[in-house]
């Protein structure tokens, strides 16, 4: 997916800026993708890496629409890691989706008294926001799991809705998780179950065709991107292989994947803004996804157009 970012100038919200190479965006360092299709258009959230030291430094969350993949419209910042009172900051990974018309989102922050990363849910009537914490709490704390060895094992929020309206959320850091969610989305339902995937470290994205469950996660540290495939969204899931090599000079690698006017496409990030890109400014991009005749998917071409 090509273009010539002509937005270096970019930073007035409502701004629309065309895309046609990758990283999709050079006016602001963005990472985290996850991305939503609701009627006609695709909405990209990611984190800001507002790269104003070594290690990550994110307080927004940024919102981008468009119609057709090139044209990019940045909206107002949705939400901010703080707009989460019980959150001490830390605006990580996060995904949007859409249910009875309410668009809700989870994130990752740094809980304030809770030692640890925490998820929270917000909601909006819109997919561009503004969205309001809908719990007044955590939905995920990490004394919720028993894996307390790293302070941020509870990041990285994945929900997937099945045909039957039953939502799950998954999440982690070395130790997959997942549960049942509520019809409200906005508690758990039964208990946190755990999927043992080679070398999990981060990110997983949940995304089901024909039949097929897939599970596409960040491989050992620098990441690649790997994944496992299942006829059932509670496995047992076949692993699968790496789908995305090292993401250059970023250590993380983090995907969303989404189908949009017939073509599915593959949306990660990596350094490549330079001079300045690296692990802690990072860039979305954009490439297509290919699938085998028997489901299984062909590995990324990362492209820079
Ligand atoms: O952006 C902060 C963290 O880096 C995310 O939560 C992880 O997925 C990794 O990309």
């Amino acid at each position: 997916v090509a273009s010539t970012a002509s937005a270096s100038t970019l930073a007035d919200p409502d701004t629309t800026l065309k895309a046609t190479a990758n990283p999709i965006f050079t006016h602001k360092y963005t990472a985290d993708p996850a991305a939503l299709v609701y009627k006609d258009k695709v909405y990209l959230y990611a984190g800001f890496d507002e790269a104003q030291r070594e290690g990550y430094f994110m307080n927004d969350w940024l919102v981008f629409s468009s119609p057709d993949m090139v044209t990019w419209t940045e909206h107002k910042v949705p939400l901010r890691a703080k707009d989460f009172t019980w959150a001490k900051g830390e605006a990580w990974a996060s995904q949007v989706i859409e249910r009875d018309g309410k668009f809700y989102w989870f994130s990752t922050v740094e809980h304030a008294t809770i030692p640890g990363k925490a998820i929270g849910v917000a909601v909006s009537d819109s997919p561009i926001g503004p969205f309001k914490d809908a719990r007044g709490s955590a939905l995920i704390t990490n004394d919720m799991t028993t894996d307390t060895k790293i302070s941020w094992d509870d990041i990285d929020p994945a929900v997937f809705i099945d045909d039957n309206g039953q939502a799950y959320i998954f999440w982690g850091n070395t130790t997959l998780h997942y549960a049942k969610l509520k019809k409200n989305m906005t508690e758990l339902d039964g208990p946190i179950k755990t999927i043992k995937l080679p070398h999990f470290t981060e990110a997983p994205w949940v995304h089901k065709r024909n039949g097929w469950y897939y599970l596409s996660y960040a491989y050992q540290f620098p990441e690649k991107t790997a994944y496992a495939m299942s006829k059932s969204i509670e496995g047992p899931w076949e692993y699968k292989g790496i789908l995305n090599e090292l993401a250059g000079n970023s250590n993380t690698n983090h995907q969303a994947i989404i189908d949009f006017k017939g073509k599915t496409y593959f949306i990660y990030h990596n350094g490549g803004i330079q001079p300045g890109g690296g692990s802690f400014r990072r860039s979305v991009c954009i490439d297509y996804l290919n699938y085998n005749k028997d489901g299984s998917i062909k590995r990324i071409v990362m492209t820079s157009e």
